[in-house]
C-alpha cells in the first residue's frame, strides 16, 4: 500500500515503491525493574519514539521465574545467572515490541554497552546506569533472537500492526 502524503509535499518525482515491499523489522525491548522503579519508563519510550520507531506491543509484567529463566536461557551456565533472574523478577518490567527499518541494531546502539561504565554518553545505559547488574534495559541482539523473544513475551493478538502517518516524513 502506498502511504498517503499530503499534496503539498514535493517528492521530486520519487515514488514510494522502493520501500513498499520491505517487511518492517521488529525487536523486543524490556525496561528492567530498575528502570521502572527509577521512573525512567517515559524517558526511555520517548527516545525510541523520537528516533522514528513505532511501538507495536507494550505491557507491564510481574515476570515469573520460569519466564525470566527462558528469556536468559543462553546465560544459564554463567555465574551471574541466578542473580540476573532474581533481579528480573524483583519488580515490574515493561515489555515492548518496536518496529522500524533496522530497529534491532539501532536499538542496541541506543541502549549502549552491557557494562554501563563502558557505555557511551548519549546511550540509555551510558546516561542512566553505573552497574552491569542494574543496566536498565534489554534489547534483542539479532533477528533470530528478536523473533524468539517476541513470541516468548507476547501473544500474536497483543501486537498491533499499524502505520504511522509520520512514516512519509521518516523514510524517503
Ligand atoms: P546485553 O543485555 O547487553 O545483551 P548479555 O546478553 O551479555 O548483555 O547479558 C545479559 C544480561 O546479563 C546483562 O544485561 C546483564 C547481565 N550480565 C551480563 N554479563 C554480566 C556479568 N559479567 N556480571 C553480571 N551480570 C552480567
Ligand atoms: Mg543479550
Amino acid at each position: 500500500m502506498v502511504p498517503k502524503v499530503p499534496e503539498h509535499v514535493n517528492l521530486n518525482g520519487v515514488g514510494f515503491d522502493q520501500f513498499e515491499e520491505k517487511s518492517l523489522e521488529r525487536t523486543f525491548l524490556a525496561i528492567k525493574p530498575d528502570g521502572v522503579q527509577r521512573g525512567l519508563v517515559g524517558e526511555i519510550i520517548s527516545r525510541f519514539e523520537a528516533k522514528g520507531f513505532a511501538l507495536v506491543g507494550l505491557k507491564l509484567v510481574q515476570v515469573s521465574r520460569e519466564l525470566a529463566e527462558s528469556h536468559y536461557d543462553v546465560h544459564r551456565e554463567r555465574p551471574f545467572f541466578a542473580d540476573l533472574v532474581n533481579f528480573i523478577i524483583s519488580g515490574p518490567l515493561l515489555a515492548m515490541v518496536w518496529e522500524g527499518d533496522g530497529v534491532i541494531a539501532s536499538a542496541r546502539k541506543m541502549i549502549g554497552a552491557t557494562n554501563p561504565l563502558n557505555a557511551e554518553p548519549g546511550t540509555i545505559r551510558g546516561d542512566f546506569a553505573v552497574s552491569i547488574g542494574r543496566n536498565i534495559i534489554h534489547g534483542s541482539d539479532a533477528p533470530e533472537t528478536a523473533q524468539k523473544e517476541i513470541s516468548l513475551w507476547f501473544k500474536d493478538e497483543e501486537l498491533v500492526s499499524w502505520e504511522s502517518t509520520a512514516k512519509a516524513w521518516l523514510v524517503e
